[in-house]
C-alpha cells in the first residue's frame, strides 16, 4: 500500500506493511503536535479502524525524535480541534493494539501520546519526560492520570514535578515502556514488536486500566510527601501545586473525572502569566543563539585554550574549559602566582571528590589536561586565549601585546573585562579582527551566562567562535555591544542606584531585599552586595568618581559602610551581620543608624515605601535602562536583555525577564511611573526614547524580538 498522507498536506502519513498500519509523524524540527498533526493522527486512527487488513497500529516519528510535545507556539491562541486529550482518547480507545516506538524525545504531549498507546518500545536514544512544569503547565493530555496508573504515584510525581528526562533503560525500569529495542531505529524495532504482538494475539491494553495505584496507602503517602516538598521548594510557582491536585484525582476519582479536573487545571495554568513568562524564556534562550555572525560565519577551530591569570575568574574559566574536555594552559607572572592559580583550579575538583561527585582518578585525568607556565610562549599553539587579569587598561594592553607576539595566526584573543573599552584593547595590537570580549560571570564554572562582547573591528568568525565556545561550555551566550558594563552590569548599575535612592528616602535595605525576594529573586540587592564583597563596588565607585555627573544624586551609605571595613559576608559584616560566618545575615541596627545619619546629612525626611512602590521603582529603573541598551544596539533585541537577566542576575524565570515583564505590565504604565518619579528626580529618571516611541506607537518590546 502506498504512503497515504492523512490529508494532502498532512505531516502525518500512514502505510500498511503486511498487517501493521505504520503511522509516521513528520513535522520538523521536533514533530510537535500542532493542529495538523493532531488532525492527521485522528485520521490515521480512524483509517486503522476502517482497514480490515490492519491487525495493529505502529506510531513512529520521522527524524531524530518521536514527538517533543504540544506545539508551544499555539498556546495563548484560539484552540483548534481536535484537542490533544481527544486524540489521546482516540488512540487509547482504538480496537486494535497500538504500539508507540520511541527514538529521541518523547516529551510532554509526546509521552502522553505514547502513554495512550497500548504498548511502548524505546530505542537507546529515547528520552522520555513530562517537562510541562518548566513551562508553567501540567501534563494536560492525561499525563497526570495515566502516568500514576502506569508507574505509581511516587515515580509519576517525581517525573512530573521535576520535569526531567528519563533514558530508555530507566524508562523500562520505571515501567514507562515495555521493551527496549536494540537497534538505533525505532521503525524496524517497532515493526518487529508489533508483528510479535499480532502473532501472539496480544490484547488491547489501556493505560487507564493499569493498576500501579492499587496500594492506596503508599500512593497517598507519596502524594503527601510531594505536597510537603513542593510547598517548601517551589516558592511562588503556580503549576506545581496544580500538578499535585491533578495527580491526587488519579488516586481518588474515576479516570474520566480525573481527566476533567486535569483539563480544568491545565487551562488555569495556560491562563497564568507564569506560563507566558516561562514560554517566553524557552524561546528567548534559543533565539539568542541566532546572532548575525553565527548566521554569516563558521566558527574557527576550538580545541585548546590558554588562560591569563589564575585568580578567581581565571581559575573558574579554566575549570569550565577543562570540564568541556579542552586542554588548558594557564599563564601567571611568577611561580608563586602560578602555584596559587593551579591550587584555585584544583580546589574545585577536590571539592567534588570530597562530596563524592568525582573519583580521585577522574580528577587526575582532568588535571592532566591542565598545564601552567610563566612564559607566554607556552600559548603558541592555543586556539583561543582568554585574559582574566586585573581590570586596568595598561595591564590588559601589556597582556595583549604579548599575545600578539606569541599566538599563532587565527587564534582568538579574548578579554574577560567587565567594563573596559574592548575597542581600545583591540586597536592596540596588530590583529584587532581577532579580539573579542568573553564576559564570564562568577563563579565562571557554574554561572550559565556568557556575554559575547563584539568590538567594531572583530571578524564575524571570531564572534561565531565565541558562540561555539559557549555551546562547548554549556553556557548561554548573549551578544552584547561595547559600552561600560555591556548589557548586564550597565543595567544593574542603574537599578542598584534606584535601590540606594529608596534606602536614603526611607526604605530599609531589609525591606528592599524582602520586596525583591517576594518578587521571585533568590536574594535582594543588598544581600548580593554582601555576598560579592562591598569592596568591589567601592573600588568601582572610586574609579568613576572623577567622571560622575555632579548634578546626579549620589548616596554615600555604601561608602560609609566600606570605610568601616564592613565588606559583607567575608568580613562577617556588611549591610547585614553574619555572626561566625553565617550565610544568612541579620539586620544590623548600626547600619540603620548610618543610614539615618546620611539622611540627616542630606536633609531628607524619611518616608515609608510599600512593597509595591519598591518594586515599581526597582523594575522601572531596570526596564528603562534595558530600553536604552536596546535603543543603542548594545543588545540586539529586548529578549537578549531578558536572557542576560535570567542567566546572570537571578531574575525570576517565571516572569520571563525584565522586558517581557514590562510588556505584561504594559509599557504605558511603566512610562507613566517613570514620568511620575521624574517629578522628584529628573536627572535620574529620564524616559528612554525607545520606551516613549513604543508607547506612542502602541507597540511593545515583543514587536522588536524578531531575529536579526
Ligand atoms: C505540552 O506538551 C503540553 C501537553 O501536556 C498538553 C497539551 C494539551 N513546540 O531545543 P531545540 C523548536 S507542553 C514548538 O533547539 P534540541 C525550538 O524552538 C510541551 N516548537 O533542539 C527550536 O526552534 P528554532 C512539552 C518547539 O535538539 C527547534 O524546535 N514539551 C518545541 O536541542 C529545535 O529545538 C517540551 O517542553 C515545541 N514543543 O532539543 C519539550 N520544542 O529552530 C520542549 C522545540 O526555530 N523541547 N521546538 O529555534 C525541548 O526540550 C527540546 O526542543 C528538544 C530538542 C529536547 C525536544
Amino acid at each position: 500500500m502506498a504512503q497515504t498522507p492523512a490529508t494532502s498536506a498532512s505531516p502525518v502519513s500512514f502505510t500498511r506493511q503486511a498487517d501493521v498500519l505504520v503511522v509516521t509523524i513528520d513535522n520538523p524540527p521536533v514533530n510537535a503536535l500542532g493542529v495538523d498533526v493532531r488532525r492527521g493522527l485522528a485520521a490515521a486512527i480512524a483509517a486503522a479502524e476502517a482497514d480490515g487488513e490492519a491487525k495493529a497500529v505502529l506510531i513512529v516519528g520521522a527524524g531524530r525524535n518521536f514527538i517533543a510535545g504540544a506545539d508551544i507556539r499555539e498556546f495563548g491562541q484560539t484552540p483548534q480541534p481536535p484537542s490533544l486529550p481527544e486524540v489521546c482518547a482516540a488512540i487509547e480507545n482504538c480496537s486494535k493494539p497500538v504500539v508507540a516506538a520511541i527514538q529521541g524525545a518523547a516529551l510532554g504531549g509526546g509521552l502522553e501520546i505514547a502513554l495512550s498507546a497500548h504498548y511502548r518500545l524505546a530505542v537507546p536514544s529515547a528520552k522520555l519526560g513530562l517537562p510541562e512544569v518548566a513551562l508553567g503547565l501540567l501534563p494536560g493530555s492525561g499525563g497526570t492520570q495515566r502516568a500514576p496508573r502506569l508507574i505509581g504515584a511516587k515515580a509519576a510525581l517525581e517525573l512530573i514535578l521535576s520535569g526531567r528526562h528519563a533514558g530508555a533503560k530507566e524508562a523500562l525500569a520505571l515501567g514507562l515502556v515495555d521493551r527496549l529495542g536494540e537497534g538505533s531505529e525505532a521503525l524496524p524495532e517497532g515493526l518487529a514488536y508489533a508483528r510479535e504482538l499480532v502473532a501472539a494475539k496480544a490484547p488491547v491494553r489501556r493505560t487507564r486500566d493499569a493498576q500501579a495505584l492499587a496500594d492506596a496507602e503508599a500512593s497517598r503517602a507519596a502524594l503527601e510527601a510531594a505536597r510537603a516538598d513542593t510547598a517548601k521548594k517551589s516558592r511562588g510557582l503556580f503549576s506545581p501545586m496544580k500538578i499535585i491536585e491533578a495527580v491526587e484525582a488519579a488516586l481518588t476519582k474515576p479516570f474520566d473525572e480525573g481527566m476533567a479536573l486535569e483539563r480544568k487545571l491545565f487551562l488555569q495554568c495556560i491562563d497564568s502569566p507564569q506560563r507566558a513568562g516561562l514560554i517566553h524564556a524557552f524561546f528567548a534562550e534559543r533565539e539568542v543563539l541566532k546572532a548575525p555572525e553565527t548566521k554569516a560565519a563558521k566558527p574557527r577551530t576550538l580545541e585548546s585554550a590558554g588562560i591569563i591569570g589564575g585568580g578567581t575568574m581565571g581559575a573558574g574559566i579554566a575549570v569550565a574549559m577543562l570540564d568541556a574536555g579542552m586542554p588548558v594552559t594557564m599563564i601567571e607572572r611568577d611561580d608563586v602566582q602560578l602555584a596559587r592559580g593551579r591550587a584555585n583550579v584544583e580546589k574545585v575538583y577536590d571539592g567534588l571528590v570530597k562530596k563524592g561527585r568525582m573519583t580521585p582518578e577522574a580528577k587526575d585525568s582532568v588535571m592532566a589536561r591542565f598545564s601552567g607556565s610563566t612564559s607566554y610562549d607556552a600559548l603558541a599553539k592555543a586556539d583561543i586565549v582568554v585574559e582574566a587579569v586585573f581590570e586596568d587598561m595598561a595591564v590588559k594592553k601589556a597582556v595583549f601585546a604579548e599575545l600578539d607576539r606569541v599566538c599563532k595566526p587565527g587564534a582568538v584573543l579574548a578579554t574577560n573585562t567587565s567594563y573596559l573599552d574592548i575597542d581600545e584593547i583591540a586597536a592596540s595590537i596588530s590583529r584587532p579582527g581577532d579580539v573579542v570580549g568573553l564576559h564570564f560571570f562568577s563563579p565562571a564554572n557554574i554561572m550559565k551566562l556568557l556575554e559575547i562582547v563584539v568590538p567594531a573591528k572583530v571578524s564575524a568568525d571570531v564572534v561565531a567562535t565565541g558562540f561555539e565556545l559557549a555551546k562547548k561550555l554549556k553556557k548561554v551566550p548573549v551578544r552584547a555591544g561595547v559600552c561600560d558594563g555591556f548589557i548586564g552590569n550597565r543595567i544593574l548599575a542603574v537599578y542598584r542606584q534606584a535601590a540606594d535612592h529608596m534606602m536614603e528616602d526611607g526604605a530599609s535595605p531589609y525591606e528592599i531585599d524582602a520586596a525583591v525576594r517576594n518578587f521571585g529573586y533568590p536574594m535582594g540587592p543588598f544581600q548580593v552586595s554582601d555576598l560579592a564583597g562591598g569592596d568591589i563596588g567601592w573600588a568601582t565607585r572610586k574609579r568613576k568618581a572623577a567622571t560622575r555627573d555632579p548634578k546626579a544624586r549620589y548616596v554615600q551609605v555604601a561608602d560609609r559602610i566600606c570605610e568601616r571595613g564592613w565588606f559583607g559576608q567575608k568580613t562577617q559584616r556588611g549591610y547585614y551581620l553574619y555572626p561566625e560566618g553565617a550565610r544568612t545575615g541579620q539586620p544590623d541596627p548600626e547600619v540603620l543608624a548610618i543610614i539615618d545619619a546620611e539622611r540627616q546629612r542630606a536633609g531628607i525626611t524619611p518616608r515609608s515605601f510599600s512593597e509595591d512602590e519598591i518594586m515599581r521603582r526597582y523594575m522601572a529603573a531596570m526596564i528603562n535602562e534595558g530600553a536604552n541598551v536596546v535603543h543603542q544596539r548594545i543588545a540586539l533585541r529586548p529578549l537578549d536583555v531578558d536572557v542576560t537577566f535570567l542567566y546572570g542576575y537571578g531574575f525570576p524565570r517565571f516572569r520571563g525577564g525584565p522586558m517581557k515583564y514590562a510588556d505584561m505590565v504594559g509599557l504605558p504604565k511603566v512610562l507613566a511611573d517613570i514620568q511620575e518619579f521624574a517629578k522628584q528626580d529628573p536627572v535620574f529618571w529620564k524616559p528612554s526614547p525607545l520606551l516613549v516611541e513604543l508607547v506612542e506607537r502602541g507597540a511593545d518590546f515583543a514587536s522588536l524580538n524578531q531575529s536579526e
